[in-house]
């Protein structure tokens, strides 16, 4: 008795915890239940697949080869081998698809590096030989045992032979319903997440990928979900260009300082030194006292090999910080600001009161250390400059915050005039809508917003949807999955809807926090060293959520 209760327990948690992870995917036409729902979400969470700027996946067309090819890319870490692409017209996943040329994953005349196939439905055929040749090439099928599975074996070309026979005996494709394999179909794109996503989970069983709900069967979706004609490249007239390639909205660029250069602000957006609007998405550090290994070369260049463009350096004034410690601590400042922009990244100085609510307490402090910092960094576009964390307790923002701005914006002025200047307000800088109704008479400088995803809701959410529309410049440098505390949670899908806002009002971000501390809001798991960034193995439920989020929501073709 006391056995099955536990049972039962054991089944409960299970269920909420499977219920909680595999919740609806964030694309509005992927409903609940999607015979594919579980692949698109998970591999969305990880960075493999993207949507559409409107925020709908459109499972239902049809997959070009360049997608196919770039997703694959992802999932095998393929990294992109630059070169002369004029003829391919400087099509956006040339490179891409140089390296997976390259790397043999399909021949010159299956996809011509001349791109005019690029934007093409790729084959299943096809789709399958660059599958397995770039995720499991060391499978392989037994000629007699496999070709028996595929009815149709006889439209089967022989240089696919091993492929396909190596994708059957994985289980990584079966046949449709009567047992034909189609190889001159197309796929849509649900049908292409779901074969990559079996593929994944072949490659690392024990990875954390998840069983979609027992009978849903991924791999073989009904004919009319799945499989689509003609073949291609007959009779196919090219879609509008909107409809095919994932749309790149120019707010989302994820490239860093080389290509962006110096940052502004126009109305209520940051942009780049062409007047464009950017996003910056990155990692904040914990306290660089506790955790300064984290803000290094390796660990800020590791984190942006996940997508990232900014990193936030917080810099604790009190608790062991800077007041008490100011030469040890600029100095890791220094060198973490450094680190990241040896990595073309985009890089905040922040100066972390938090015990010290109110920052008109240490002014003078604060004036000669960001008279410094602007000083040495006068010339660098990477820098970005975020006066006081949070204030709080007895202050107001008329008394207190404003004026002390005031000073410090000047001050960095003075010795850097165009960097963007950050501003926090009072409660835990949540109170933009009082910031907005008297803000400084300056440039380039926006307002910090601070969220953590477990504790806030719709009420912040509407307040910064308000002040976002009234026209108030809003960078959200410190959000958290957990509670307020830093612990409790994770709340990735409370996270999933903030970040969601986040893009569409096109807010820049910094997530709390690139360390490896006992608490959820931890991006690593306890016992990470710095060169273990890189590893999936070694984020947390946070970070794994938080970095699959750095690169984009929207497919950003100029990464590749
Ligand atoms: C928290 C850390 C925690 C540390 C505490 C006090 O996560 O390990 O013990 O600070 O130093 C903030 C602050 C940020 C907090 C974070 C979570 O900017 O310093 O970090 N938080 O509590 N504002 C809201 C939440």
């Amino acid at each position: 008795m006391k056995i099955l209760k536990y049972r039962i327990a054991v089944f409960a948690v299970l269920f909420i915890i499977l219920s909680c992870v595999s919740a609806s995917a964030s694309f509005r036409d992927v409903p609940d239940g999607y015979w594919c729902e579980t692949p698109i979400i998970e591999m969305e969470r990880r960075g493999y697949v993207a949507g559409y700027a409107d925020g709908t996946f459109r499972p239902a067309n049809p997959v070009t080869a360049a997608q196919f090819v770039v997703i694959v890319s992802r999932c095998a870490d393929l990294k992109p081998v630059p070169g002369d692409n004029t003829q391919a017209n400087g099509h956006w996943a040339a490179d891409i698809m140089r390296a997976a040329l390259q790397a043999g994953w399909y021949d010159w005349d299956e996809l011509p590096p001349t791109g005019e196939r690029f934007d093409l439905p790729v084959s299943r055929v096809l789709a399958v030989k660059i599958l397995m040749r770039g995720l499991l090439s060391d499978i392989r099928g037994d000629y007699i045992t496999e070709s028996r599975k595929i009815r149709d074996f006889d439209l089967l070309d022989g240089r696919y032979y091993e492929s396909v026979l190596a994708a059957y005996a994985s289980g990584v494709v079966q046949g449709d319903g009567s047992g034909d394999f189609n190889p001159m179909n197309g796929l849509t794109r649900a049908a292409a997440c779901a074969m990559i996503y079996r593929a994944l989970q072949v490659k690392r069983p024990d990875a954390d990928l998840i069983n979609p709900a027992p009978g849903i069967a991924i791999v073989s979706p009904a004919p009319e979900a799945g499989y689509i004609s003609p073949a291609p490249g007959i009779e196919i007239t090219n879609p509008p260009e909107s409809d095919m390639v994932p749309t790149v909205p120019v707010e989302s660029v994820q490239n860093g300082v080389t290509e962006n250069g110096w940052l502004q602000v126009k109305g209520a957006r940051l942009c780049n030194e062409m007047g464009e609007p950017i996003i910056l998405h990155g990692m904040s550090s914990h306290g660089l006292q506790w955790f300064g290994q984290f803000a290094s070369a390796e660990a800020i260049g590791n984190t942006a090999a996940w997508g990232a463009n900014l990193f936030r350096i917080a810099m604790y004034t009190s608790e062991g910080g800077y007041l008490e410690n100011p030469d040890v601590i600029k100095e890791k400042v220094i060198a973490a600001a450094d680190a990241a922009v040896s990595r073309n990244l985009y890089v905040i100085i922040d100066w972390h009161i938090l015990s010290d609510g109110n920052p008109m307490e240490h002014i003078q402090e604060a004036e000669i250390f960001f008279s410094d910092m602007a000083r040495r960094y006068r010339d660098c576009p990477a820098v970005l400059y975020e006066i006081c964390n949070e204030p709080n307790g007895n202050i107001t923002w008329e008394r207190d915050i404003k004026p002390y701005a005031e000073r410090i914006v000047h001050v960095i002025r003075e010795e850097s005039p165009r960097a963007v200047i950050l501003i926090g307000s009072g409660t835990w800088s949540q109170d933009i809508h009082i910031a907005a109704r008297s803000p400084l008479d300056s440039e380039n400088v926006m307002y910090t917003f601070h969220f953590y995803a477990g504790t806030h809701g719709e009420n912040l959410r509407q307040r910064l949807r308000d002040a976002v529309t009234g026209g108030l410049p809003v960078f959200v440098s410190e959000w958290g999955t957990s509670r307020a505390d830093g612990s409790g949670g994770v709340y990735l899908e409370e996270s999933a809807i903030w970040l969601n806002l986040l893009d569409e009002l096109g807010i820049s971000w910094a997530n709390w926090s690139l360390c490896d501390k006992n608490e959820t809001s931890a991006a690593l798991c306890p016992g990470t060293a710095p060169d273990g960034v890189r590893d999936e193995k070694n984020l947390s439920a946070s970070g794994g959520f938080v970095f699959s989020r750095f690169a984009l929501k929207y497919f950003n073709p100029h990464n590749y």
